[in-house]
Parts: structure tokens; C-alpha cells; sequence
């Protein structure tokens, strides 16, 4: 990053995003994950000339196979909707592929395919066996009845199943996609082959579900964001964190930061944020997760509720805190709030959503040397959860709470220990975006080297 014209390794980059954004018009998103991540894999491709040989960066940044279909549905008053839907099964090198499922009206072919290209290195951070897709729809769930909902779920899967499986793919939640559509897709699915099998995770506990996945992306979040203050000395106690989003992965992310003693003063959803300068208790947060999970409300009304500040249309990032956990979706932390976040004195940043930072977020956390855990690595651990449902499953048997917390809580010092490897040495600072990008790399590539060329 910030390298001169001249750098052979810039013109390398700049050279095969040209291709790349030609080969891929108009994704923006999809170009910008891909330049994340080869700013800092291609310096290591050219130092190991058997990636170059074998052409990885070109092979692995196109996806194995993109199923796009159409999913018709009928609405309460009886109008007929159609709504367009995807799988992007990305790679499978290291195991079957593995991803949520988002439904959101921002879904596109490109939202798609950064997603699944991200969820290939962060699988492999996880030392698990599992490959990486996403798939999801632009269907919106926003105002639509729960009979509406089961009749789109049930719809998707008519066509999904024919191209998932056990040992091909297994989806998963993501936005707008939670227990309830998991439950709806995982019937049909179930009805439409006649097997019970562990094809979807994130599934009801009454039904093959593991313990611990529902918390599982927030909380290793926060174990992840210790583990990086751990390893300077420091910890999450006493600390002042602003979490952004109120879904499932930003409310346990607060709810772990708070068990481990940190003050949490803020969550958002897409109309404003809240700012409880008193922090929030085990009570409020109940209160947000019911108004949000199961009224499906806006979190202005815990600000009329508490009389707390409300920031009307705005994220939290002007709010002064130590820890930052953006949570809610892509590019929502753009270079504007970085600086506000760094000048106020923010000095560690945890990615609970998926690429939550622009690229001049991102390279201002860099500069300025603060802990930034890109969210490959940070938000690795509801995959590593849906990894262990998948076990479970296949062995028939289901684990404790204890057992699969600890499990998390090993896999995200992993996954830490990784990126301490790659991105810095013991005594230097880490630079845990190139740390969590070759750790995830290198397993795939060796693994596609292994099979030659297919
Ligand atoms: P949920 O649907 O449970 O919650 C999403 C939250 O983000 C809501 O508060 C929503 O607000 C807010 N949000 C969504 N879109 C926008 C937007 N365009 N602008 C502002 N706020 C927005 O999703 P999850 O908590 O599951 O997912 C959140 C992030 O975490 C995503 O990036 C996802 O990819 C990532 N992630 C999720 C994992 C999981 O296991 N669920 C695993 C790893 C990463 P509103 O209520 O107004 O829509
Ligand atoms: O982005 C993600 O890692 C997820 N939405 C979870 C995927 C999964 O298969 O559990």
C-alpha cells in the first residue's frame, strides 16, 4: 500500500485489476474486495513463483460456477411477485462450498460475488474443510407478513436444493436470512428430497441446530478483538466500544463486549443510531434483540424509550469511543468517519460485517497503525460454528454449550495466531489485513496447485 509508481509489485496489481475490472464490468464491490486483497497476496505470488506459474490469482478470482434463477411467489393480497436469485459457488478446493444466504433489496450479481470470494479465505483461516460461496436474493423482507416470507423461502428452495447438499454446498444465514427463514427453507428442502441431512446450518436447535451459532459471529468477534489486544498487553475491559448495526451479529457482539466488562454506547440500524452514554445493560439489550427480532422495529424507539441521544440518519462513528465493531453492512465506514473515528481516539477496529470499510478506511486504519481486524478474520467465527453444526450433524450427536464455545474461542486465537504470522512478527505491529489475506491464500492456492490444472 502507498507504494510509488515505480513498484514493480503496484504495477503487478494495477496491471491485473485492469483485467480483471474488464473481465468483470461494473461490480464495484467485487473489484474492490479483490483489490484488498491482492494489494497484499501479490507481493507473496511473487516472491513463490509456483502461484505465478500456475496462474492462482487469475484462476481463484473467478468463480467455479454463478446459478442464477428466477423465484416466484404469490403476496396476501394475491399479487403475483418475481424476484431474481443467486448461488455463487466460488471454490471448493479445501472443502464443500459453504455460505449464508442474504435476502436484501441491495443484493446484486457483484454484492454476490465479493461476498463469496472473501468467504474462500476466511473458511480457510478456520483450518476447517469448507469451500466458499454466498447466494441470496434482492427480495425484500422489510414489511412483508411471515406467511409472505415462508411462501418466498419455500419458493428459493424449490430451485436451490437441485444445486446444494451435504457435501456440495451448504448455505447459511446472512442479512435478513435468520432462524425463522432457515427453519421455512430447511422444510422444504427436508420435503423435497426426503433425507434429513445437515444441508443448511444455522438450523433451530429441535432440529439439528448447534448451540452457540446463533451467538457465534458476535461473539468471536469480540474474542477476536481481545486476542488482538491481548497480544499488546492489553484488554477489552474497561474500554468504550460503539457497535454499529442491532441485528444478530452486532446485539452479541455487544453482549459479549459487555460480559467481558467494556461499556457499549451505541448500536444503528439503516434509519440512525443510538447513543446510550450510560451503556447499555443486559435489560436494554433484551429489549433492542425483542424490538428488532421479534417486532422488527426501528431502534429510534429505544431512544424514545430510555430518552437516550438519536442520531437521525447517521452511523455512530462520531461517537468517541476505544473499540469500534462495524456490524452491519459493506462500506458503511467510509474515509470520512476513519479520521473522525482515529481523531477522537478510537484504536482498535473488529470487522463484524462483511468488507464494513471502504478501501480509504481501510488504509487510514493501516497508516495509522491502530489494531484493524478486517473481517475475514474477525467475523470468521459464525462460520467456524456453522463448520461444527455440520460435525454434529454428520455425527448425530450434539455438543454443549462449553464444548462448542470452547471450540470458538480456539478457532479465533487461530485465526489470530495466523495473522500474527503473516502480518507481522512477535515483537512488530501486525498488519492483520496482509496477515489474514496469505494465511487464508496459501491453503487454497496449494490445494489447487495439488489438483493441477481443472
Ligand atoms: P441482520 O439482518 O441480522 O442485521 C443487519 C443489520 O444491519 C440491521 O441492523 C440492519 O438494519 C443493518 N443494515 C443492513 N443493511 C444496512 C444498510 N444498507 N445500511 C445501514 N444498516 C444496514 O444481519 P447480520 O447481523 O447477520 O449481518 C450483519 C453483517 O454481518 C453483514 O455484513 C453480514 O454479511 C455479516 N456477517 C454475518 C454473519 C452471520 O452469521 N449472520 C457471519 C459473518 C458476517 P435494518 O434493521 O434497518 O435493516
Ligand atoms: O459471512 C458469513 O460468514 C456468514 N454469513 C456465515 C456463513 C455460514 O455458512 O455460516
Amino acid at each position: 500500500m502507498n507504494r510509488g509508481k515505480s513498484d514493480p509489485v503496484q504495477h503487478e496489481v494495477e496491471s491485473f485489476m485492469q483485467g480483471l475490472k474488464k473481465r468483470n464490468p461494473h461490480e464495484n464491490e467485487f473489484h474492490q474486495a479483490v483489490q484488498e486483497f491482492v494489494e497484499t497476496v501479490m507481493p507473496y505470488t511473487l516472491d513463490h513463483q509456483k502461484y505465478r506459474d500456475a496462474c492462482i490469482l487469475e484462476r481463484m478470482t473467478e468463480p467455479d460456477r454463478i446459478i442464477i434463477f428466477r423465484v416466484s411467489w404469490q403476496d396476501d393480497e394475491g399479487n403475483i411477485r418475481a424476484n431474481r436469485a443467486w448461488r455463487v459457488q466460488f471454490n471448493n478446493s479445501i472443502g464443500p462450498y459453504k455460505g449464508g444466504l442474504r435476502f436484501h433489496p441491495t443484493v446484486t450479481q457483484s454484492v454476490l460475488k465479493f461476498l463469496g470470494f472473501e468467504q474462500c479465505f476466511k473458511n480457510s483461516l478456520t483450518g476447517l474443510p469448507m469451500g466458499g460461496a454466498k447466494g441470496g436474493s434482492n427480495f425484500n423482507p422489510k414489511g412483508k407478513s411471515p406467511a409472505e416470507v415462508m411462501r418466498f423461502c419455500q419458493s428459493m428452495m424449490v430451485e436451490l436444493h437441485r444445486h446444494i447438499g451435504e457435501d456440495t454446498d451448504i448455505p447459511a444465514g446472512d442479512i435478513g436470512v435468520g432462524a425463522r427463514e432457515i427453519g421455512y427453507m430447511f422444510g422444504m428442502y427436508k420435503r423435497l428430497e426426503n433425507r434429513f441431512v445437515g444441508t443448511l446450518t444455522g438450523k433451530g436447535l429441535t432440529f439439528g441446530g448447534s448451540l452457540v451459532r446463533t451467538e457465534a459471529t458476535g461473539y468471536g468477534t469480540v474474542y477476536f478483538t481481545e486476542n488482538m489486544l491481548n497480544h499488546v498487553g492489553d484488554g477489552i475491559e474497561g474500554k468504550t466500544v460503539v457497535v454499529s448495526g442491532s441485528g444478530n451479529v452486532a446485539t452479541y457482539a455487544a453482549e459479549k463486549a459487555m460480559q467481558l466488562g467494556a461499556k457499549v454506547v451505541s448500536l444503528s440500524d439503516s434509519s440512525g443510531s443510538i447513543y446510550d452514554a450510560d451503556g447499555f445493560t443486559p435489560d436494554k439489550l433484551a429489549y433492542i434483540k425483542e424490538l428488532k427480532e421479534v417486532r422488527r422495529g426501528r431502534v429510534s424507539e429505544y431512544a424514545d424509550k430510555y430518552g437516550c441521544e438519536y442520531l437521525d440518519g447517521k452511523p455512530p462513528w462520531s461517537i468517541k469511543c476505544d473499540v469500534a465493531l462495524p456490524c452491519a453492512t459493506q462500506n458503511e465506514l467510509d474515509g470520512e468517519h476513519a479520521a473522525t473515528l482515529l481523531k477522537n481516539g478510537c484504536r482498535v477496529v473488529a470487522e463484524g460485517a462483511n468488507m464494513p470499510s471502504t478501501l480509504d478506511a481501510a488504509r487510514q486504519f493501516l497508516d495509522a497503525k491502530i489494531l484493524y481486524g478486517p473481517s475475514k478474520a474477525a467475523n470468521a467465527g459464525g462460520v467456524a460454528v456453522s463448520g461444527l453444526e455440520q460435525s454434529q450433524n454428520a455425527l448425530r450427536i450434539s455438543w454443549s454449550k462449553e464444548e462448542v464455545d470452547d471450540r470458538l474461542k480456539s478457532i479465533m486465537k487461530s485465526i489470530h495466531d495466523q495473522c500474527v504470522r503473516q502480518g507481522g512478527g512477535e515483537n512488530e505491529h501486525v498488519n492483520y489485513v496482509k496477515g489474514a489475506n496469505v494465511a487464508g491464500f496459501i491453503r487454497v492456492a496449494d490445494a489447487m496447485i495439488a489438483y493441477g490444472v481443472v
